[in-house]
């Protein structure tokens, strides 16, 4: 049983550090190492620092920040003292930065000195935010971090929050429609480190974990905050770019223990020159999730690291990881079984539980998931429905392990016959002259539907008709025939979303 009460601000993951082992790195990184005891010092004075800018009770703070020590500083600072972050992927386009000031309804933003141009008299139009604190550095107009917290004091209480008080939000990538504030409440942290921390995970506290997300994924939140400072391990933190080399260095450099990427980046990193002899021995565990893994790229990870990366898959809306593999019992192709904790289940079209090996769409309970979306009771209605939060996905389950099919939404009526386009990437991502792809649907003059693949070569290979009838033949030969692709346009890589998906909404929008 999960004993809720025990855990009515978040801030105590960090806290109960300060007995346990004040002195061990909790932060460490390119941007530079603080104890735990240095963090905490730190994160009071974020926390009284917002006080006394006279923020209320559940004041939303928008932080439009980079992966380095004075992120978690802030964060925890700001949620022991009462308020709520509002984690904002550095990459919003300005128009959307903009939408999420106004939406939050903040007074004060923090956001990264190197990215202070965002905060222009467009992106603040219309919005509550008086005061821009920059971070790791000053911009000019903008006030620094330094002077926000000068002279305040290095210890804070904890606000009197309740368990189910909000506590932090982060906004859905949104791969249709307006973004969404997803809510989340001050006991969320510590149900998801009981359930995929401490079954799936099982760190110890000489861990080092090294995500690569940012910290404003909940992907990454879960693998830089929760699950290290939860038992007292240390967080690598990289700024920047995650590019395959700097990843690289970054492991050599400061040796982490676990390991957290997406597919795309283990792609990435094995493509890298730099990967050939590059050291990876510290590595006792790499996790995966968000999209599912190849073969190719798990046995590339197993070349490299001497272990295939764990596949996983979460949502933002239950914070963290719900089905995994193991470290010790990897099924290849499934997103990987109940993570304990969570409740799973697949419903047909009908409503009706769907049966062993039979389709349903998944549906998820457990006390990590968020209640609500911020002011969208639509939506709300939409997907949290009752305690159990509608993903959206289809499934299949086989033994106990849950094989994606894709999107509730995304199937296509084809000459009369309903066609999952993932069969047919799948299918597609077999050829072997073709590197990635992604197939839409494409409604034809006459108003029928076909699907259009969207297709990256391998180096190499030649576009043109000769290429067409290949790839045509290839699927037909495969899948029933009406799964071809009808159009097929060639391009020098597919267009990612901020969590490394492929970006269809701007592909279909070409
Ligand atoms: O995409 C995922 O699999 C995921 C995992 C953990 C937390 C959040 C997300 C979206």
């Amino acid at each position: 049983g999960f004993d809720k009460a025990a855990h009515p601000n978040c801030s105590d993951i960090l806290w109960q550090n300060l007995t346990r082992n004040p002195d061990k790195p909790a932060v460490t990184g390119p941007a530079g190492t603080l104890t735990y005891r240095a963090l905490i010092a730190e994160a009071a004075r974020w926390g009284n620092a917002f006080t006394k800018a006279g923020l209320q009770r559940g004041a939303r703070i928008p932080f439009f920040l980079d992966d380095t020590p004075a992120y978690p500083a802030a964060f925890f600072g700001a949620v022991r003292a009462g308020f709520v972050p509002v984690l904002l992927n550095t990459q919003t386009p300005d128009e959307t930065l903009n939408y999420f000031l106004k939406d939050t309804g903040a007074r004060i933003a923090l956001c990264e000195a190197s990215l202070a141009a965002h905060f222009g008299p467009e992106v603040l139009a219309g919005t509550d935010v008086a005061r821009v604190i920059t971070v790791n550095g000053a911009a000019e107009g903008f006030e620094g971090a330094e002077a926000f917290l000068q002279g305040q004091p290095t210890t804070l209480e904890a606000a009197d929050t309740a368990p189910d008080d909000m506590a932090f939000w982060m906004y859905s990538s949104g791969s249709t429609g307006r973004p969404k504030g997803i809510v989340h409440l001050h006991h969320d942290m510590a149900y998801s480190d009981l359930s995929f921390g401490r079954h799936v995970l099982r760190l110890t506290p000489d861990d080092l974990c090294f995500s690569v997300p940012k910290i404003f994924f909940a992907y990454g939140f879960g693998n830089a905050f929760t699950f290290p400072f939860s038992v007292g391990a240390t967080t690598v933190l990289m700024p920047g770019q995650p590019r395959a080399e700097a990843v690289i260095d970054t492991i050599e450099r400061f040796r982490p223990t676990v390991f957290f990427g997406l597919p795309t980046l283990f792609t990435a990193i094995a493509r890298s020159p730099r990967a050939e002899g590059a050291d990876f021995s510290s590595l006792r565990q790499s996790m995966s999730a968000a999209e599912i893994l190849s073969e190719d790229v798990y046995k590339s990870w197993v070349r490299l690291a001497g272990h295939g990366p764990t596949e996983g898959l979460g949502s933002t809306e239950m914070l963290h990881v719900y089905l995994s593999n193991r470290l010790d019992d990897h099924r290849l192709g499934a997103a990987g079984a109940r993570v304990p904790g969570y409740e799973i289940r697949l419903l047909t079209p009908e409503g009706e539980p769907a049966r062993p090996g039979e389709e349903g769409v998944m549906q998820v309970r457990g006390h990590s998931s968020a209640p609500s979306y911020w002011n969208r009771p639509d939506k709300t209605r939409d997907t949290m429905r009752g305690d159990w939060i509608y993903t959206g996905d289809r499934f299949v389950e086989r033994d106990g392990y849950y094989y994606f099919q894709g999107r509730a939404d995304e199937l296509i009526k084809v000459s009369g016959q309903w066609v999952w386009p993932g069969e047919v990437e799948k299918c597609l991502a077999e050829h072997p002259d073709i590197h990635e792809c992604a197939v839409l649907a494409h409604a034809l003059e006459d108003k029928r539907m076909a699907l259009r693949a969207f297709v990256h070569l391998r180096s190499g290979a030649r576009p043109g008709p000769a290429m067409d009838d290949s790839i045509r033949a290839f699927v037909k030969e495969r899948l029933q025939p009406f799964k071809y692709p009808r159009l097929i346009e060639y391009c020098d890589g597919l267009p990612k979303t901020g969590t490394g998906k492929i970006d269809r909404q701007t592909l279909a929008a070409r």
